[in-house]
């Protein structure tokens, strides 16, 4: 399965892909608001590519449950500088937009961003689908039950394996249908976006299922509270930062029932973990 890119072709047959998390946002729930200012979310970027990360995802907006929404102007001066200047000093990056907006979408892709990691699946902003089409940059479609405000409040499925397969058919379908290629769509099932802990756990135990459909697997698991839940000592929540061990452990599984691209924040950790990994599912070194 290859994945054509402005910056690179992704080649995702061989290896399983790392995408680094670069956050733009002051409330960054896994890095604390460490990487704000653009300089020093670039050198945060320039430290996950020198440990290995295949792609980056640049994010101004924060996802996290609960979450308010982000105005235009604030999210396009938070990510605008840090997608120039990394498509500047890094050309054959690939670097993707995670964004709802159609309009920053836009003009990140203008200013050298190659993908688009659209939490909401082209459906929360009408213009998102027509700027998919034109840049004609690959697009992730994520599952997300409700929005991000009020997506925990009560998730509820009958079967949430089978219901984010049919949530991907019916994106597809819209996707092609407004003359985005196929050959362009790759699949998330939106791990803690409108999910209890059973629900995340379904999914990763089913997640071969879902590979079936037959388009690469984005998954993004690093540090997220259901690791915190599996991993809680009485009343003591972990901190985005204790909960490295548990995402590995997530990171490993996923790799191993076919995930395409992990979307992770330990790149080296994770990099180095895989390859001891791939090495004994090949069963031969390099
Ligand atoms: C619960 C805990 C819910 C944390 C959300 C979060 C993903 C993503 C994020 C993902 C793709 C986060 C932008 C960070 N997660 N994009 N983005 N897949 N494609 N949020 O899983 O961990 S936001």
């Amino acid at each position: 399965m290859i994945l054509r890119t402005r910056s690179k072709d992704l080649d995702l047959s061989h290896h399983t892909h790392l995408m680094g998390v670069v956050n733009v946002t002051p409330d960054s729930f896994s890095d604390g608001g460490k990487y704000f200012d653009a300089p020093a979310a670039v050198a945060h970027a320039e430290e996950l590519i020198r440990d290995g990360a295949d792609l980056l995802d640049v994010g101004g907006e924060s996802s996290r449950p609960g979450a308010d929404p982000v105005p235009l102007d604030e999210e396009l001066r938070r990510v605008i500088p840090v997608i120039q200047e990394l498509a500047r000093r890094h050309p054959s990056v690939p670097l993707s937009i995670d964004t709802t907006k159609a309009e920053v979408a836009r003009r990140a892709m203008r200013a050298g961003a190659s993908l688009l990691n659209d939490i909401s699946a082209l459906r929360f902003d009408p213009g998102m689908a027509a700027v998919a089409r034109e840049t004609d940059v690959p697009v992730v479609l994520m599952h997300m039950q409700g929005n991000p405000r009020t997506m925990q409040t009560a998730p509820s499925y009958i079967d949430v394996v089978r219901e984010i397969g049919s949530f991907f058919r019916e994106r597809l379908a819209f996707a092609e249908k407004t003359g985005i290629a196929a050959d362009r769509l790759l699949l998330d099932p939106g791990i803690g976006f409108g999910k209890t802990l059973d629900h995340n756990l379904q999914i990763l135990k089913n997640l071969r299922a879902l590979a079936e459909i037959g388009r690469p697997l984005v998954l993004g698991l690093s540090r997220k509270t259901f690791i915190a839940r599996l991993l809680a000592d009485g009343e003591k929540i972990l901190s985005p930062q204790e909960r490295s061990e548990g995402s590995l452990a997530g990171h490993l599984w996923a790799a191993a029932q076919g995930a395409h691209i992990l979307r992770v924040h330990d790149v080296r950790g994770t990099r180095r973990a895989l390859r001891v990994w791939q090495a004994i599912a090949r069963g031969l070194a390099g």
